[in-house]
């Protein structure tokens, strides 16, 4: 089994430093030996926490109320280059971020190289984990906070012209918003709400989780799927609640317990289609206390996501 494994500690997608440093901590926590040792995947890692400092714009005025749009631009720009040339070559593609304006340049990747693997007239789909849907447009952002952008960016909702930052995303790395299905949903900003209803995009929130209970709500959301179809899971740690992952930008109370995290990702290792993960918004910053166990369950989550089994 090979895994081509991207560090990037990149903060610029929210306002918050500190989340940079969660590859870092990912990787100090033994995730790689364990992966290696436990997994046996060989794994393909260039050895460093990209910054990509030497991408950084001189000047970075807000566009269309974008904070920081040439950075987040730059440098999920180079980091989709990253993510499809491990994935041309067949690799698992494990992306540790970061905040997850990084989505921007994973999934366009991975989209970009399975479209061509798959040949014409079928594409991934996206598995976005996450208390927050990540569908806001410049225009409906209420913060101009671009993690909060991502999926309107990768499914074309909010596009932007040559020479604009994102100007750079081709219809080939894109993803359909009927092959998007979001799970553990809780805070969901108005504008966002809007969008999901009028793309009928699959949505399962917190409220679902309680009604089904987990089991139920990933049959729904992998029978949504349908087999034989690559998949991108796009895992935020803010999903879990703050119980289990306080250390976080964004923490929503109300969330997935530990076990419901690891179950997800346990589900989508099973269905055999999993090609790419995210890891994004650990922030071991924020919390003294509970960085260490905010680590832990990014660990875990990685971990199931890889083939992890209990017994
Ligand atoms: C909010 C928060 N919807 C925004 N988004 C977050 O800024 O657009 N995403 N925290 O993870
Ligand atoms: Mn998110
Ligand atoms: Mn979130
Ligand atoms: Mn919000």
């Amino acid at each position: 089994n090979e895994l081509g494994l991207v560090a990037v500690g990149f903060s610029g997608g929210q306002c918050k430093p500190g989340v940079d440093a969660a590859p870092m901590a990912l990787i100090e926590s033994g995730l790689v030996e364990q992966l290696r040792d436990d997994l046996e995947y060989a794994i393909h890692y260039d050895g460093q926490v990209h910054a990509y400092t030497e991408l950084m714009p001189a000047a970075d005025p807000d566009h269309r109320g974008m904070k920081n749009p040439r950075a987040v631009s730059a440098v999920t720009e180079q980091l989709s280059k990253q993510v499809y040339a491990h994935a041309k070559e067949g690799r698992f593609v494990l992306t540790l971020g970061g905040d997850h304006s990084i989505a921007i340049g994973t999934i366009s990747g991975t989209a970009k190289a399975i479209r061509e693997r798959l040949g014409p007239g079928r594409e991934m789909a996206v598995i976005w984990v996450d208390a927050h849907a990540d569908i806001n447009t410049p225009e409906t952002s209420e913060s101009g906070n671009i993690h909060g952008m991502p999926v309107a960016f990768l499914t074309g909702l909010a596009r932007e012209k040559a020479g604009e930052p994102f100007g750079w995303i081709g219809e080939d790395q894109r993803v359909s918003v009927k092959k998007l299905v979001y799970i553990g949903l809780r805070d969901v900003d108005r504008g966002e709400k809007k969008i999901l209803r009028e793309h009928g995009i699959k949505a399962f929130s917190m409220h679902d989780v309680d009604r089904h209970g987990i089991g139920k709500v990933m049959d729904m959301a992998l029978g949504w799927i349908g087999r034989d179809t690559p998949i991108h899971l796009s895992f935020d740690i803010d999903a879990l609640d703050p119980m289990w992952a306080p250390s976080t930008g964004t923490a929503v109370r109300g969330g997935l317990t530990l076990r419901e995290g690891d179950f997800i990702a346990e589900c989508v290792h099973e269905t055999g289609s999993l090609v790419a993960l995210d890891l994004v918004e650990v922030n071991p910053s924020l919390e003294e206390q509970g960085a260490a166990e905010t680590v832990r369950a990014g660990v875990s989550i990685v971990r199931c996501a890889l083939g992890d089994t209990l017994l």
